[in-house]
């Protein structure tokens, strides 16, 4: 039996537009597996009739020509890629090499671009089938139907969910696709890690030299203005389920997680559930969280450290209070001060995000921002500019006031150029000057005597982790003192 070959490619992302946060933080330090794609591919796991390769551009990429031969060497049935917008002009020469070199592949894309832009995507030449959303049933579903050899029937088509394509007369059809509930994500198979080397990937911060991420939960139900995830409603797996893959994590010999929900402690019970699964069934590993300031308490942080979390990353966005009340976020300065309080005192270390260059934000209102980064005490801030992301109600609202000319997004998406710039709230602070602030930020933070003293006193109390911290430092370094407009 013909098994059918499909390659999934994430792509690479040399060719990023000009973004807003410093590339050395996620081109050169901070490395992760394609989860989407390992999701995709653990919905054929068993499956003899399947044979699934993925390709990691992040890790693995010597150039089109060379990936062109990889291509052509596979002789790939179904070749499926991921769009990410900022990623997406390296994507589409992707699709050119694919179109060129295996021409008679079926080109299936996903990933969050497609999610805001089904019908543009699905309109190129040089796309076969967009998904929109989740991509789990629908990948599985049309890979199916595709495996019968001809052009499948619009009723076999239809029954694909998130399926946006050209019919045989150039017409977009779009079937909808439905979010998953808590009872539907348990039943989606775990990603299938063995298809990616995991010794490749990871963060200076982590503690072990092999990281894997997981999903918990995906969604947010809150509205932040700025903030543009792909599910605008939250989903969660129960605690068991979370559990049992962890269990699978560890028997690849993988010992360090990082838990890459959007608000993984929106459910305090659900987070105390998962802590006690990984101390009863006595799972030891390390792990990092991701999640918001609130709702947390002392005693949610202890349990989490006795479980394995050693750091927890955070949106604080803004030490100005105006600043937090205009974007919705609906967290306090109380509330920011007393996670801290309870992460040291639970002895986790804290990652928190900040943005820079909201809508009338001023610059002393920034340097309050770069204060309080200061003053909470993180051991890692993270600073960015303001994007402005379609689909949000600050991207509309910068439209409204002429901020933004015209709809950039839309107009990248159907023509993706290289040099195309994302973006900002420009009205009262300057593109350059914004990027100038920026590098003030991580100059003030990371080049504090009192913070590089801390990092000393850290690598020789433990100088088995110095090798991620001494790069981390040089990238940093190599950035503060760079003059380049933008990264
Ligand atoms: C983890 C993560 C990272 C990690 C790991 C990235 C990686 N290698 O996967 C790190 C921290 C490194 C990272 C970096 C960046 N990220 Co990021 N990241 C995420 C995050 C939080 C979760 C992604 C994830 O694993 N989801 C779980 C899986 C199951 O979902 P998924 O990846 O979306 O895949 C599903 C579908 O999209 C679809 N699908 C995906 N691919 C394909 C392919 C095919 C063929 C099909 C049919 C379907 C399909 O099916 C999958 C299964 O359901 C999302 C936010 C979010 N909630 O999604 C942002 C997000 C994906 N990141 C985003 C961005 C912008 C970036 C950066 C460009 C930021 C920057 N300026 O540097 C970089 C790019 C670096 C890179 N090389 O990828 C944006 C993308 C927005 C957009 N419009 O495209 C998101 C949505 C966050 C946001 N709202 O801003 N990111
Ligand atoms: S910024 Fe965080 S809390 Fe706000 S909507 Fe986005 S994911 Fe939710």
């Amino acid at each position: 039996m013909k098994k059918t070959k499909i390659l999934l490619i994430y792509p690479p992302d040399h060719n990023q537009v000009d973004s807003q946060t410093p590339n050395f933080a996620h081109q050169e330090l901070v490395i992760y597996p394609p989860l989407g794609l390992l999701y995709l591919a653990g919905m054929f796991r068993g499956d003899p009739t399947v044979d699934i390769k993925v390709v990691d551009c992040q890790v693995d990429f010597k150039g089109f020509d060379d990936l062109a031969r990889l291509i052509k060497a596979e002789n790939p049935d179904i070749v499926g890629v991921t769009l990410i917008s900022n990623m997406l002009f390296d994507a589409y020469e992707i699709l050119k090499v694919v179109k060129k070199t295996a021409p008679f592949a079926r080109l299936v894309v996903g990933g969050p671009h497609v999610t805001l832009y089904p019908e543009i995507v699905a309109s190129s030449d040089l796309v076969d089938f967009a998904i929109f959303g989740d991509g789990e049933y629908g990948f599985k579903q049309l890979v199916d139907v595709l495996k019968e050899g001809s052009f499948p029937s619009k009723d076999l088509l239809a029954k694909v969910p998130g399926l946006t394509y050209k019919d045989e007369n150039k017409k977009i059809v779009k079937i909808p696709n439905h979010l998953h509930d808590a009872t539907d994500l348990d039943q989606i198979p775990f990603p299938d890690r063995t298809l990616v080397d995991p010794a490749v990937y990871g963060n200076p911060g982590n503690k072990s030299q092999t990281a894997a991420t997981i999903i918990t939960s995906r969604g947010c139900p809150y509205k932040c203005n700025f903030c543009d995830i792909p599910h605008k409603e939250y989903n969660f797996r129960t605690a068991a389920n979370v559990a049992d893959e962890i269990e699978e994590i560890l028997s690849l010999g993988i010992n360090e997680i990082n838990v890459m929900d959007d608000t993984f402690n929106l459910r305090r019970q659900r987070i105390v559930d998962i802590c006690n699964e990984i101390i009863d069934r006595k799972l030891k590993f390390n792990w990092v969280g991701r999640g918001r300031v609130y709702p947390f308490d002392e005693e949610l942080a202890m349990l989490l450290k006795k479980s394995g979390c050693y750091r927890f990353h955070i949106g604080i966005e803004s030490g100005s209070k105006e600043i937090l009340a205009d974007i919705g976020k609906k967290i306090s300065l109380k509330q920011i001060r007393n996670f801290f309080k309870f992460c040291r005192k639970a002895k986790i270390d804290v990652l928190a995000y900040f943005i820079l260059g909201f809508p009338d934000e001023t610059e002393e209102q920034i340097q309050e921002s770069i204060d309080f980064s200061k003053e909470i005490g993180c051991k890692y801030a993270y600073f960015s500019i303001l994007s402005l992301f379609p689909g949000t109600p600050v991207y509309e609202l910068g439209k409204t006031k002429n901020v933004v000319q015209g709809d950039p997004w839309l107009e990248f998406a159907k023509n993706p150029v290289k040099d195309f710039k994302i973006p900002f709230w420009t009205e009262t602070i300057s593109r350059d000057r914004l990027f100038e602030i920026l590098r003030e930020a991580y100059t003030q933070f990371y080049f504090s005597p009192k913070y590089l003293g801390q990092r000393v006193i850290e690598v020789l109390r433990s100088p088995k982790h110095t090798g991620g911290m001494v790069k981390a430092g040089m990238a940093m370094a190599k950035y503060v003192v760079s003059n380049k407009k933008g990264f």
